[in-house]
């Protein structure tokens, strides 16, 4: 097999450099607030992979469903010769979209694009084992800083999948697609899984399922910290509060301090004095509706081609152009 081609963009010491900042800034804002980059550690990606196999967790099992349905269709409608990954992770359901752009034999290059630099590894090898003939090019960056540095030429698909721009603030977002349609060429797509507005319900479950998996997960922010940053935060004085907010239409997964404390983080020098019932606000996962995906696509310059969803109506592909 050819071996998978690496590029670095990330230096080695951009975590803790970048962990300081975040420490700094998002601690001291109101309502204080952790970037969920910070999730995802080893062990945070495994949680991860846990949690899309839990029952409560709709969001993977219909966007798979739709995959599992169109990718043909998408393939054709794209007409890619390289399909780049954004946030990639393991590309379990990539390939999906990798059967049928190999079924059809245009495609020629993959470039998926993760922080993760052992999890991109590991898929770009496993990718690389079973497309043979397909040039993969992992990308180790992060996709709000490092899309100029995206491969260049032929027709490109970007495929943002499972919902991750949901995870974006309103302003974040906005940066986010026009700077990626800025450097979109004509024939260029962007694939943007967008998870939909639903009940109230169905959504707080699946971000507060019984077996706990996802409160593991938030909480896992606050390990990070100590373990990267020398902080004592102490779990067992946070509780783990999730809700819909329907006003903003995202859960919002939260921790609240049940004592009144002071957390110290050496690493960032910073001292916290949090109160009793504070919350630090560690991930919102933004529902979107069909009319507004196209609304901020379009703000942004793309324009929409296609829009898929599953059955239910839970999940939505949209495929937008320059
Ligand atoms: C796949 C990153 C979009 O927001 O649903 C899952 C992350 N957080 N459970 C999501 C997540 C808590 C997930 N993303």
């Amino acid at each position: 097999m050819t071996q998978p081609q690496m590029k670095v963009l990330l230096e080695s010491d951009w975590a803790a450099g970048s962990l300081v900042d975040d420490v700094r800034r998002g601690l001291s804002q109101h309502p204080r607030t952790l970037p969920p980059r910070w999730l995802y550690d080893d062990h945070g990606s495994a949680l991860f992979d846990e949690i899309t196999r839990l029952p409560e967790y709709y969001p993977f099992l219909a966007e798979r469903s739709i995959l599992e349905q169109h990718a043909a269709e998408i393939v054709t409608a794209s007409g890619a010769t390289t399909l780049v990954e954004l946030g990639s992770g393991t590309s379990e359901k990539t390939r999906l979209l990798l059967d049928a752009f190999t079924a059809e034999g245009q495609l020629t290059r993959f470039a998926p694009v993760d922080v993760s630099e052992g999890t991109l590894r590991e898929a770009a090898d496993q990718i690389a084992a079973a497309y043979p003939g397909l040039e993969v090019v992992g990308v180790v960056g992060d996709f709000t800083l490092h899309l100029a540095h995206l491969p260049k030429g032929g027709r490109r698909m970007v495929a943002f999948l499972g919902g991750t721009i949901g995870n974006l603030y309103l302003e974040e977002r906005k940066a986010f697609l026009g700077a990626l349609a800025d450097l979109l060429e004509p024939g260029d797509s962007l694939l943007l899984g967008t998870d939909l507005v639903k009940s109230a319900d169905r959504l707080v479950a699946a971000y507060d399922d019984s077996a706990g998996v996802t409160e593991a997960f938030i909480r896992n922010s606050l390990t990070v910290v100590n373990r990267e940053l020398g902080a004592d935060f102490d779990q067992a004085s946070f509780s783990y509060v999730p809700f819909w907010d329907p006003h903003m239409e995202r859960i919002d997964m939260r921790l609240r301090s049940e004592v009144p404390q002071r957390v110290t983080i050496p690493g960032a020098d910073v001292v916290l004095d949090l109160a009793v019932g504070e919350e630090l606000r560690m991930e919102i996962s933004t529902k979107f509706r069909v009319s507004r995906i196209a609304a901020e696509l379009e703000a942004a310059g793309l324009a929409v081609a296609r829009v898929w969803t599953d059955d239910p109506g839970d999940f939505a592909l949209t495929l937008a152009v320059k």
